[in-house]
């Protein structure tokens, strides 16, 4: 899981246009949010549909073909296929998108295990500190362990009852609510766990390392 940038895509022009904005600081308002009484965080509008973004690729991946490595600092390696995922406990939570790009979708139905399950599953040693998370068109984020370990994560494979949508990140995708979706890694392959921390795609091109939407975590030197 270390090849990573020799798998990516060339650059499309979103990617180039989203490196722009974190350049420019595009989107802060400089306020802040209260998320106990607001809902929508500062700088986001409320959209209907639900928007596509990736690096220009979808790759193709069947529940036969899909497989998740879990490894790193955890006691208990696990590759898992479908069938491996399906006998873990399935879990459904309600949530928000937050997008970076400023769009937020309310109430999504997913399917899928909880984070907190797979940690019980894999446990972490005491080194663990950071999440890595892979995926098959070689993207990859970086979370915070506490993070990932949200009560309402969740790797999913289902939204609105059906199954995860190709252009949405179907087989598995994972979902963080309560950040930047840019840290909800679609076609989910891999998830490493690290003693240091290892910032992702976004990361390491000017986006914020942490991305609360509620402290307007858009870019790297804003927090
Ligand atoms: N594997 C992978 N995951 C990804 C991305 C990507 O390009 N590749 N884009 C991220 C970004 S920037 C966002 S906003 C969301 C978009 O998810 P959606 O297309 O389902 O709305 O996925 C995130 N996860
Ligand atoms: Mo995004």
């Amino acid at each position: 899981m270390t090849d990573d940038r020799e798998t990516l895509p060339p650059d499309s022009k979103l990617t180039t246009t989203k490196q722009r904005w974190a350049d420019e600081g595009k989107f802060l308002t400089g306020r802040a949010a209260r998320p106990d009484t607001e809902r929508l965080p500062p700088g986001q509008h409320l959209v209907r549909d639900w928007p596509v973004l990736d690096l220009g690729v979808k790759p193709s991946v069947t529940p036969e073909s899909w497989r998740l490595d879990v490894g790193g600092a955890v006691e208990q390696p696990l590759s898992l296929d479908w069938a491996g995922l399906m006998a873990l406990t399935q879990t459904r939570f309600l949530s928000d998108i937050h997008c970076v790009t400023t769009w937020s979708r309310y109430d999504n139905t997913w399917d899928g295990v909880a984070t907190r399950d797979l940690l019980a599953a894999c446990r972490p040693t005491e080194a663990a500190r950071v999440v890595v998370l892979h995926s098959y068109d070689g993207y990859t984020t970086n979370l915070d362990l506490a993070d990932f370990a949200a009560p309402d994560a969740l790797l999913a494979h289902a939204w609105e009852g059906k199954p995860l949508a190709r252009e949405h990140g179907g087989p598995v995708r994972l979902v963080v609510p309560h950040l930047y979706f840019w840290k909800s890694a679609k076609w989910l392959r891999g998830i490493e766990f690290l003693g240091a921390d290892a910032p992702g795609f976004w990361e390491v091109r000017g986006y914020h390392n942490r991305g609360d939407p509620w402290r307007e975590q858009r870019y790297s030197d804003d927090d």
